[in-house]
């Protein structure tokens, strides 16, 4: 299988991330593809220009974080992005859409910094840094939920991924007031799932 990314993207790396879950990493080649460039090769490989992709043994290409996440855990037979059932399956999927939610406003917010600085937007800039810091207030409580410190789930792979923003984003400053927080990113980071897919050690 080939798996395409960029060094700095959240969502290629939450795929990273679980193919070190899986134990998969070595039967999966990774390629860095050259997106947001007019008549990027990459294009012929995947048309929609977005990373991570999926190319398959059977060299079938598969688009989108999740469904890329599920396919390799089905074909791991491994429930590591599954939802459980009853209550605490309902509280993940609350759990996931929130860091998803704080994924794609922070992926905005990059994405905007990196445009030619008479481009870049201020207000959609403060737009976004305003929605983060709201989203840091109620993860600063959320985190103690269990399923938040339990077994690795997609909600913790996804959050851990979005707020590792920070490294490519130096205003992106929340640590020092969100100390519960903190302390809990401080912990995962030592996972060796997320410390293999840093993009220091990348
Ligand atoms: N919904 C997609 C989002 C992926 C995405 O936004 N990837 C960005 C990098 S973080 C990208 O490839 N951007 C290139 C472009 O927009 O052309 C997913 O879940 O995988």
């Amino acid at each position: 299988m080939e798996l395409f990314v960029t060094k700095n993207s959240p969502y290629a790396r939450i795929v990273r991330v679980v193919t070190y879950e899986l134990d998969i990493e070595d039967s999966i080649t990774v390629s860095h593809a050259k997106t947001r460039k007019a008549d990027s090769p990459y294009y012929t490989i995947n048309p929609s220009g977005r990373v991570p992709y999926l190319v398959s043994d059977d060299g079938i290409g598969i688009e989108g974080t999740d469904t890329i996440c599920e396919y390799l855990c089905a074909a791991s037979k491994n429930s590591l992005w599954s939802y459980p059932n009853g209550d605490d399956g309902w509280t993940l999927r609350r759990l996931h859409s929130l860091a998803h939610s704080s994924l794609e406003g922070l992926s905005v917010w990059l994405r905007e910094t990196h445009r030619p600085k008479n481009e870049q937007s201020s207000t959609i800039i403060e737009h976004e840094r305003a929605r983060a810091f709201r989203l840091l207030g109620e993860w600063e409580r959320s985190i103690t939920d269990p399923l938040m410190s339990g077994e690795l789930n997609r909600a913790q792979i996804t959050l851990f991924c979005a707020l590792g923003i920070e490294k490519f984003l130096p205003e992106f400053e929340w640590r020092g007031a969100h100390p519960a927080l903190h302390a809990y990113m401080n912990r995962q980071a030592n996972r060796s799932s997320f410390f293999n897919t840093d993009e220091t050690n990348f």
